[in-house]
């Protein structure tokens, strides 16, 4: 059971996202409980502000420290355990698998959503484990952000996806890129499905889906071979693949 406390000043936005499909389900199943936290309750002011002038002049406006701090304080006087507290932004460390996989053993979290031109350094400083950032490009909140981190973490809690689908079949899990899949029909405007999955034999099938996954991560992301655990017999099918695909592994600019 993970919880996780958002903080926004646009709380609805998440609402939608939550109410359907798998997350639901785990909020159903009491394996994650998802806290929306508005952090214009905890403004004190009779405009109930969340944001003002940076100092020093500029464009745009900065979070202010106080509601942001009394929303932290209250979280963490409710909680059983000590939250751990991430703030969403392009300053942090990029977001990936491993990651999920980590925060998924948390028992709270608290993520803070940030919106104008930035937070006050203070609220960095005083109040945040880690920042995270989704990729190398600019939002207009951290909302959406965390709506990605939310949902990576969700399905990797025991339980919160169904026995059918298995993790170990994601692209990611074991660093490699997922095999081709296909369903019926047999043949769709002449393209067939390939032989070797109508065969019933599982460990040809399993080889060649190992094969045709270290295939698209060769094509594709070559980056992630030099990360990712390959046996022997995985060295022996990108040996066919260079064959096949006419690559020179002499020319091959990396090590694995
Ligand atoms: N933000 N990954 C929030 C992002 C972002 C990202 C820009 C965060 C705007 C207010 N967050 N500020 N990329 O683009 O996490």
């Amino acid at each position: 059971m993970v919880t996780f406390h958002i903080l926004s000043i646009f709380p609805e936005m998440f609402v939608g996202v939550f109410q359907e499909s798998i997350l639901k389900r785990a909020q159903e199943k009491g394996l994650i409980k998802i806290n929306l936290v508005n952090i214009r309750n905890y403004a004190t002011d009779k405009h109930r502000t969340t944001d003002d002038y940076p100092y020093g002049g500029g464009p745009g406006m900065i979070m202010k420290v106080e509601p942001i701090f009394r929303a932290f304080y209250d979280i963490t006087a409710k909680a059983k355990t000590k939250p751990h507290r991430i703030f969403m932004s392009p300053q942090g460390k990029t977001f990936n698998q491993k990651k999920a996989i980590e925060l998924a053993e948390k028992k709270e979290i608290i993520i803070l959503c940030g919106r104008y031109e930035g937070i006050d350094e203070r609220i960095r400083e005083e109040l945040i484990d880690e920042e995270i950032s989704i990729g190398d490009y600019v939002l207009t909140g951290g909302e959406l952000p965390a709506m990605v981190v939310v949902d990576a973490v969700s399905r990797m809690i025991p339980g919160v996806l169904g026995d059918e689908s298995s993790k170990e079949d994601d692209s990611f899990y074991c660093g490699l890129l997922g095999y081709p899949q296909y369903t019926r029909p047999r043949e769709f405007q002449g393209k067939k499905v390939p032989d070797v999955l109508l065969t019933g034999n599982h460990a040809l099938i399993e080889r060649w889906r190992r094969k045709e996954a270290l295939r698209r991560t060769l094509l594709r992301r070559p980056d992630l071979l030099v990360e990712a655990d390959l046996t022997e017999e995985d060295y022996k099918l990108l040996e066919e693949i260079y064959n096949e695909e006419g690559i020179d592994e002499e020319k091959i600019p990396f090590r694995y």
